[in-house]
């Protein structure tokens, strides 16, 4: 009988879950602010319907130095008197050291270990990071112009290729501002010679050191996936498809072990099914945080970035939020990069009007979702 019960509980939980949740709103949306210097104010945000949490971070302090408590404090007290909640950080950078398995792996471990604890001081619940080596993310340009005078980011192969990293100058847009042309040639060979298998074996040793810390503090660890999905200039990648999400998992298998399911990013390469991803994952509660976005992809992998609607993008947004709602999905949403319209300037991806329709037409399919 005991065996019977075991099988049956977590379903009839989760069931349970969402019929009390009929018609409210589970998850949490969200909005990344780039913090006092950001042109987008927190009374900005907070006039978006349906806002409730903060995605931020303290973007300079160097990766591997400690984060001071008060300052986290004090942007959590910001974020309150604006009615809104400092709960998720975006990112605590992993040391590039860290990803490398070289120098001083035990204290930037230590210190990595102690950030999570001061955030979680200060109230936050989910941590997003990502383990890619030397750069966040790769486009060809930032601000592509549509026919309808809107601008975007974009990636296009047939600028990338030919260019060879050990031999040119790459002035790929967001790239090289951290480190000279010489650092990034001796990185590249760094990672080049470890290879994936090193990647990961590099990946363990930080989960298994950080997601037991996370998990006494009630953080949810989520990392980012590679963006693109894909191995560019022979850096290994590999935060990429389900069979390596499913690697990931499995490392530590720990709800604190989670993902932040990027859909823009994953869904840059075709042999990602991003609705499919979502549901899988969503039901396994594996997912701490949902980026939610549309790229349009084409016949050569090169992509452009969309507005959000399904209309405008290859992936399937009702989908991507009906997998979501049909499995309970409680944790947090955040409408990622958008365009820039109605000349605003600023942070490219990262403007107020088009993340903010973004955030209205997300809350709009998951109010129709939910109340069915
Ligand atoms: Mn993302």
């Amino acid at each position: 009988m005991c065996y019977t019960l075991k099988l049956a509980t977590p379903r009839w939980n989760k069931r349970a879950r969402i019929a009390a949740r009929k018609g409210e709103q589970a998850m949490k949306m969200s909005f990344r602010w780039y913090g006092e210097s950001d042109p987008v104010s927190l009374e900005y945000i907070s006039q978006i319907p349906g806002m409730r949490s903060i995605v931020a971070s303290l973007y300079d302090v160097a990766p591997g130095d400690l984060w001071p408590q008060e300052r986290l404090e004090k942007m959590q007290a910001d974020c309150k008197a604006h009615g809104l909640v400092f709960d998720v950080v975006e990112s605590i950078p992993v040391h590039e050291d860290l990803k490398l398995g070289r120098g001083d792996v035990e204290g930037l471990l230590k210190n990595y270990c102690e950030n999570i604890r001061r955030c979680a001081r200060a109230g936050v619940k989910c941590v997003t990071y990502n383990f890619m080596p030397v750069f966040d993310w790769t486009r060809t340009q930032l601000d592509k112009k549509a026919p309808d005078g809107s601008t975007s980011l974009v990636m296009y192969w047939d600028q990338l290729r030919g260019i060879d990293p050990l031999k040119d100058d790459i002035h790929l847009p967001g790239w090289g501002a951290s480190y000279s042309q010489a650092e990034v040639r001796d990185l590249i060979q760094a990672y080049s010679a470890l290879g994936e298998e090193g990647l990961w074996k590099n990946l363990e040793v930080f989960l298994k050191a950080v997601v037991p810390v996370a998990e006494e503090c009630g953080v949810r660890m989520a990392i980012h996936p590679d963006d693109p999905p894909y191995p560019i200039f022979g850096l290994p990648r590999i935060i990429t498809r389900e069979e390596n999400l499913d690697r990931m998992l499995a490392i530590v298998d720990s709800p604190a072990n989670s993902l932040c399911l990027c859909t823009g990013s994953l869904g840059c390469a075709a042999f990602n099914d991003v609705p499919a991803l979502v549901r899988k994952y969503a039901e396994k509660d594996r997912i701490a945080f949902m980026h939610i976005r549309n790229v349009k992809l084409m016949e050569d992998g090169s992509f452009e970035e969309r507005a959000h609607l399904t209309s405008c993008g290859s992936l399937d947004m009702a989908a991507i939020v009906k997998a979501l709602v049909e499995n309970g999905y409680d944790g947090y949403v955040r409408p990622d990069h958008g365009r820039m319209i109605w000349g605003e300037t600023g942070k490219p991806g990262y403007g107020l009007f088009d993340r903010a329709l973004g955030a209205a037409y997300l809350n709009g399919l998951f109010e129709a979702y939910e109340k069915r």
